[in-house]
């Protein structure tokens, strides 16, 4: 018996193409300034929040002649947040590069995320142990957690815990929240002058964490290539069955990028986009006429099966929605901590006497399983655990219910048998595809770069991704250019702006101008398995997403 698969096997071999100037080792590079920077919003509060560390210089690393020496660096690794395929190559990359520059230079990785650190639970790294995850996804290498990372205490114990082991710098691999901690705990340090040096990297398959600089976080080809797969195959089945409509609700906490991306891949008759649903103010009510007239009409041509793909985070941007979670937020920490013993009959009758009137018959409206999913606990930086709300049982319940009642009327007169997917953790720990496998051993390699020409409150940046990786950028973006104000637990808090799909922006655009088409004429497309090896134009591809910004971006 094999221990690991063929292929796993076969990814192990794999060598990772590194980014442009990269390829010259690291210690041939040198450092370009390429002028100050200002947050993305709330400029004066996030200034004053981050003084130390507010506003620094973008870089670009260039190739030098000269060969450069440093000192002995000791770094620590976390991996932070949801798994995202490629996380296993950015320890790989940091690793090689730092042993590059040094043989006695040390990494090590701080075990389950975040509290790691805090906790002093790590282990480190050696040639034959990374070597056994090199291309592979997960993160069971060091494991992951959402633990936020804000009070002094916590602070201490992180500079106690690097003076152990005599580090300095941290490589906090993660999303948006993760990437706040990164800022957070960089501005301690700095204060504190501890000396300790800290450096992002943008993960997520939520694809929300970019801005001008950060094309696109690594984890989000692999996730939505995988989900496609999947989506395509349900696609096949459907147009050979012709019995189901497939209500598939997609990864995706907030934005709306994964949905959007795998539409883009497979051609389905309906996708749902959260931030046009914001946009047009549309009601719970008129998504379901939206559905409910596709299924309709597809009926009348005898199509009584049909694909539809609901983003994870829909619930919180249909408005009415948006004010009844916001007002929940708010007063479940309050119910749950004076009535911790009442039944969830009393729970609901408190919540909605203290809602307004409308979030009250709002949320009064809904059926008892989405009640009870949106009571359940925040996450650790307090979000609604979107993955938890079963959106696509909520809209086959309310399309089933409209269809019945234009039955009623004689205005219908198909079959609507649905089946209810949720594709979100299936994608998150793929093997990573070509593409993550080398973006990502590139953002581990240059977190390297950044950490050894001393910076600190950065986050690793590749960028140019739509070309070779021979032609990739290598930069460090300062973390509090993405920082803003926004509410979290009832309170204004920093955070870094999540970028969700722009309503006018050339992606959206595409879905737009082809879903009338895709509602009503079968154009599903199948995409297939993840190729590893093979023709480059069908093994290095990149997301539809990234190369339509991309060509925009060259246009303006
Ligand atoms: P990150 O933002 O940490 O990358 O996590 C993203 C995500 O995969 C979301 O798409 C999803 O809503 C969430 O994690 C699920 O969280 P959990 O793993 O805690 O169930």
């Amino acid at each position: 018996m094999r221990e690991i698969s063929a292929l796993q096997e076969e990814r192990l071999k794999y060598r990772p193409k590194l980014a442009g100037i990269l390829k010259n080792g690291i210690k041939n590079i040198d450092v370009e300034l390429k002028g100050k920077t200002s947050a993305v919003k709330d400029k004066e509060e996030i200034n004053k929040l981050f003084s130390n560390i507010y506003g620094k210089e973008l870089i670009h690393f260039i190739s030098s002649d000269k060969e450069q020496t440093f000192d002995v660096k000791n770094v620590g690794v976390i991996l932070s947040g949801g798994q995202a395929p490629g996380g296993h190559n950015v320890i790989a990359g940091l690793y090689d590069a730092l042993k590059q520059a040094n043989p006695k230079n040390e990494l090590y990785g701080f075990l389950g995320g975040p509290s790691g650190i805090v906790d002093g639970k790590y282990i480190k790294f050696t040639d034959d142990f990374i070597n056994q995850y090199r291309n592979t996804g997960g993160f069971d290498i060091i494991g992951s957690g959402r633990t936020k990372l804000e009070t002094e205490e916590q602070f201490q114990s992180v500079w106690v815990q690097c003076k152990k082991l005599n580090i300095n710098a941290i490589v906090i691999i993660g999303g948006d929240d993760s990437n706040t901690n990164a800022c957070m705990l960089a501005q301690w340090l700095d204060e504190k002058n501890t000396g300790i040096q800290v450096i992002g990297c943008p993960k997520t398959i939520d694809g929300d964490l970019k801005n001008d600089q950060i094309e696109i976080s690594f984890g989000f080809d692999t996730a939505t290539k995988t989900y496609a797969e999947l989506v395509g195959n349900i696609q096949r089945d459907a147009n050979s069955a012709k019995k189901y409509w497939h209500f598939i609700k997609l990864m995706g906490r907030s934005a709306t990028h994964v949905a959007l991306e795998v539409a883009l891949q497979t051609q389905p008759n309906i996708t749902l986009i959260s931030e046009e649903v914001e946009q047009k103010k549309m009601s719970l009510q008129s998504i379901v006429d939206y559905v409910t007239d596709i299924v309709v009409k597809r009926a009348e041509m005898g199509k009584n099966f049909g694909i539809a793909l609901i983003p994870e985070g829909l619930i919180e941007f249909i408005p009415e929605m948006k004010v009844m979670i916001s007002e929940l937020n708010d007063i479940l920490a309050v119910v749950e901590n004076d009535n911790a013993s009442a039944s969830k009959e009393e729970k609901y009758a408190l919540i909605e006497a203290k809602m307004s009137a409308n979030s009250a018959n709002v949320f009064k409206s809904l059926p008892e399983l989405i009640k009870a999913q949106l009571m359940m606990d925040r996450d650790p930086h307090g979000n609604v655990q979107v993955s938890k709300i079963e959106t696509e049982k909520l809209l086959i319940e309310m399309v089933s219910q409209k269809l019945e009642a234009l039955k009623a009327q004689g205005k219908y007169n198909g079959k609507f048998s649905a089946q209810s997917h949720f594709f979100g953790y299936e994608g998150r720990c793929a093997a990573p595809s070509n593409f993550d496998a080398d973006y990502c051993y590139s953002l581990g390699y240059n977190a390297f770069a950044l950490i050894q020409f001393g910076f600190t409150g950065y986050l690793s940046c590749i960028k140019n991704l739509t070309k070779p990786a021979s032609e990739w950028a290598a930069m460090g973006v300062p973390l509090t250019m993405m920082m803003n104000m926004e509410k979290r637990h009832g309170k204004m808090k920093p955070v870094i702006q999540k970028a969700l799909v722009e309503i006018n922006g050339p992606v959206f655009k595409e879905l737009e101008k082809n879903r009338e088409n895709w509602a009503l004429n079968d154009k599903y497309i199948f995409p297939g398995a993840i190729q590893y090896f093979g023709p480059a134009d069908v093994c290095d591809i990149t997301t539809q997403t990234l190369i339509l910004e991309q060509k925009e971006a060259v246009k303006c």
